[in-house]
């Protein structure tokens, strides 16, 4: 909720248009009424958009009827667990998702190629990049495991299309949890994410 906040602030007073790339198993779109666990780890994006207390809507000098974010300016891919409440929410919102019948079903470039369309040179690129966004096989190392999650390659996939864009101007990465992992793998997979996400490519490609 900060890190956007600051962002979209950042992108108001630039004249830059914003599009926020929400990387995770979850929508995060609950509110204090529809959510069942009551946990505020389940509500950052629905507070973004300006549903929430007034304390974390007004973050960085937003409101409830000029909230940080517009749900057409966000994208969430690997969306594979909301609750029943939030999902009617979303609808109603009109958030875009592709969740993981999506990426099945199309797979992970054309859900991509989508997520990705229509940015220009105005326009700020976020990404909120939640590890639990990944297969729980690959990375363990999370509070909220949620099987069926992107795999190894569909996961880099997603960071190289993203680096193609040029555009990436800021990150977050979100619970990453050493006490969960394995050996280290899942921080040392992030890490590798990361560096593709920052244009890190193989030899087959020149640039
Ligand atoms: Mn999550």
């Amino acid at each position: 909720m900060g890190s956007i906040s600051a962002v979209a602030r950042h992108c108001r007073q630039k004249g830059h248009k914003l599009r926020v790339l929400w990387l995770d198993a979850h929508a995060d779109f609950n509110t204090c009424e529809l959510t069942p666990s009551g946990n505020l780890h389940g509500m950052p994006m629905a507070v973004l958009c300006g549903h929430g207390p007034a304390e974390l809507v007004g973050l960085g000098g937003f409101s409830a009827q000029d909230p940080a974010l517009k749900p057409k300016w966000v994208r969430q891919i690997g969306i594979r667990s909301v609750d029943p409440g939030e999902k009617q929410f979303v609808h109603e919102q009109g958030l875009e998702v592709f969740d993981m019948r999506f990426i099945d079903e199309m797979g992970m470039r054309h859900a991509m190629e989508l997520a990705l369309a229509t940015l220009d040179e105005h326009t700020h690129l976020h990404v909120s990049f939640d590890v639990d966004f990944l297969d729980p096989e690959i990375a363990p190392g999370v509070g909220t495991t949620v099987p069926g999650g992107p795999t190894y390659r569909e996961a880099q996939l997603c960071m190289e299309m993203i680096a193609d864009t040029g555009r990436l101007a800021s990150l977050d990465i979100m619970e990453l949890n050493p006490a969960l992992d394995v050996r280290n793998k899942t921080a040392m997979l992030a890490v590798d994410l990361v560096e593709s996400l920052f244009g890190k490519s193989t030899l087959m490609r020149k640039n």
